[in-house]
């Protein structure tokens, strides 16, 4: 019993990595709030001065990291209601962090926190996602830290970890 209940923990670990892995040739992922995550942050505009130098386009995924409990993320259709941090007429809510959403549709995007006052005080994010990929990254050019490269440089570990996983798999599940 304990034994067949690892088995699916594993098989479901193998499902994740892989969906990752697969993932993320599509579209780049963006940590919403870079190193701070998802949290009441320092300043009022701090998502979006986050949300303004990024591009942001049809098949990209948004990770907002937290901790489920203590931050969640609701979506909200209008710039009426994500000003009002209203939950009036929620289109989406996730609460099990940390949450990757994939935009699937171009157009502006509203989501804010729905805990407490966390929302009023600027843990807030609105989005417009293009139908346009932001341009490839040159290979030849010096390395200026692009944010699309190094969205992707940070999956690159968990792909190697999915690929030791599948063997796993392979050999295992
Ligand atoms: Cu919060």
């Amino acid at each position: 019993m304990a034994l067949r209940r690892r088995h699916h923990a594993s098989l479901l670990l193998c499902a994740v990595l892989a969906s990752l892995v697969a993932g993320s040739t599509a579209g780049v992922y963006h940590i919403v709030g870079a190193g701070k995550g998802w949290r009441m942050p320092p300043n009022k505009t701090y998502y979006d001065d986050w949300a303004r130098s990024k591009h942001i386009s049809v098949g990209d995924k948004l990770m907002f990291l937290y901790r489920s409990g203590v931050h969640n993320i609701v979506e909200v259709p209008s710039r009426i209601l994500f000003d009002a941090c209203s939950m009036r007429n929620i289109t989406n809510r996730y609460q099990n962090g940390p949450t990757i959403i994939e935009l699937t549709k171009p157009g502006q995007r509203y989501y804010f926190c729905g805990i407490g006052e966390h929302c009023e005080v600027g843990q807030k994010l609105a989005i417009n996602v293009s139908n346009v990929a932001a341009p490839q990254p040159p290979d030849d050019k010096d390395d200026d830290d692009d944010d699309a490269a190094s969205s992707h440089r940070l999956f690159v570990h968990p792909a190697r970890l999915a690929a030791a996983c599948l063997v796993y798999a392979l050999l295992f599940c």
